[in-house]
C-alpha cells in the first residue's frame, strides 16, 4: 500500500519540479519614488531609466516611477528605500544628512565652486566613498543627478545684501544645517515637507523659500512669489539609488545592466537639466518674476564661517575632506 502511493506520486513531483525549472524567475516589480512632476529633466531621465532597464533585462526587472511625491514625502521615502518597501528613488543630498551623516557636508553653503566641480568630486574618488556611506544605511547608488544651485526667491523684495534677508521667513529642506544657514543671513528658517510649500507662501505662513530654476518653475512657488535672487548658495548632488534589498536580489548579470542603464539616465539627465534650467528661467522672468544678480556672494560667504567651524569641530576629519572636495579640479 505504503509503496503504490509512493509510486502514483512519484511521477506528479517530477512534473511539478520540472514545471518549476521551466518558468522563469519571479520578475521583479520596482516601485520607485520621484518628487517632480511629469516634464522635470529628473522625471524624464527616471522614467527613460525604466523603460531601459524592462528592456534590457527582458522583463525580469520591471520599475515604476510614481511621480509628485505620491509615495510619500522625501525623508519617509528614504526610510521606505531604506527597508525595502519602494525599490528605488531620486535623492537629494540635502534630507539625506540626517540619515546619513556623511552627506551633511553637502549642505554647507558654497562648497563647491560652480555645478561642474560638484559634477567632478561626485563622478570621482570622493564620490564613491560617499556612495560606501549610503551603502552602510541600505541604499545602493547607482548614479549621481544633478541639481543646480539653489537661490532664495520671496514675496517681498530682492535679496542683494545679507541685510536683505534680515526678519524673512524661509522655508529649507529639512535639515538642521539649512536652520543654521537662514539664522546666519538673518531670517527665520522653517523646514517644511516640498509638498507643503506652495500653500505656505500663498498664505503668508512663509515670506520665501529657496531652490534650483526646474523646481521654482514647477513647483508653481514663482506664481507666488515676486523676487528670484541667484544667491547660489547651495549646490547638492543627488542620487539613483536603489534599496540594497532590491539590489541583491539580482543575479549579477542584471546588476550590471541596471548600472550601465543608470549611468546613461544620469548622462540624460544632465544634459536634460541645463536646457530645462533655461526654459523654466523664461518661463518665470515672461511671467514678471524679477531676476537678480546677487554680486557680492563673498558677504554671503564670510558669514557661513561660523556654521564652518562648528560643523568641522562636532564632525571629526571633515575639515580634511572639505579641504580636499576644494582641491578637487
Ligand atoms: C528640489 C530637489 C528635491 C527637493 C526639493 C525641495 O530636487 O529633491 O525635495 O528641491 O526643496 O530641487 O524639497
Amino acid at each position: 500500500m505504503k509503496n503504490r502511493t509512493l509510486k502514483t506520486l512519484a511521477p506528479i513531483a517530477s512534473v511539478a519540479v520540472l514545471v518549476a525549472i521551466a518558468l522563469p524567475a519571479q520578475a521583479e516589480d520596482w516601485r520607485g519614488w520621484n518628487i517632480h512632476p511629469d516634464g522635470y529633466p529628473n522625471t524624464m531621465a527616471l522614467e527613460e531609466f525604466a523603460d531601459a532597464v524592462a528592456e534590457q533585462t527582458e522583463g525580469r526587472v520591471n520599475p515604476r516611477v510614481y511621480n509628485n511625491a505620491v509615495l510619500g514625502d522625501q525623508s519617509d521615502a528614504i526610510e521606505q528605500t531604506r527597508n525595502g518597501a519602494l525599490d528605488f528613488a531620486n535623492f537629494n543630498m540635502g534630507p539625506m544628512g540626517p540619515i546619513v551623516p556623511e552627506t551633511n557636508v553637502f549642505s554647507l553653503p558654497f562648497l563647491f565652486n560652480d555645478v561642474e566641480h560638484m559634477h567632478t568630486v561626485m563622478d570621482g574618488e570622493i564620490g564613491e566613498r560617499f556612495a560606501d556611506a549610503l551603502e552602510d544605511k541600505g541604499l545602493v547608488v547607482l548614479s549621481w543627478f544633478d541639481s543646480g544651485a539653489r537661490s532664495i526667491y520671496n514675496t517681498q523684495r530682492p535679496i542683494k545684501t545679507p541685510e536683505d534677508v534680515e526678519g524673512l521667513k524661509i522655508r529649507v529642506m529639512n535639515n538642521d544645517l539649512y536652520v543654521d544657514m537662514i539664522a546666519a543671513m538673518g531670517g527665520n528658517a522653517t523646514p517644511m515637507s516640498y509638498g507643503e510649500v506652495y500653500q505656505s507662501l500663498t498664505t503668508g505662513v512663509l515670506d520665501g523659500a529657496e531652490n534650483n530654476y526646474p523646481s521654482f518653475e514647477s513647483s508653481n512657488h514663482y506664481e507666488a512669489t515676486g523676487y528670484y535672487s541667484l544667491t547660489e548658495h547651495l549646490i547638492i548632488p543627488e542620487c539613483l539609488c536603489v534599496a540594497k534589498s532590491s539590489w541583491e536580489e539580482l543575479s549579477e548579470e542584471d546588476q550590471e545592466i541596471v548600472r550601465e542603464v543608470a549611468e546613461e539616465a544620469s548622462a540624460r539627465q544632465r544634459e536634460l537639466w541645463v536646457e530645462s534650467s533655461e526654459e523654466s528661467r523664461q518661463i518665470v522672468l515672461d511671467y514678471g518674476v524679477e531676476i537678480n544678480e546677487v554680486d557680492d556672494k563673498a558677504a554671503f560667504q564670510a558669514l557661513m564661517e561660523p556654521m564652518y567651524e562648528e560643523f568641522i569641530a562636532n564632525n571629526p576629519g571633515t575639515g580634511e575632506l572639505i579641504e580636499e572636495i576644494r582641491a578637487t579640479e
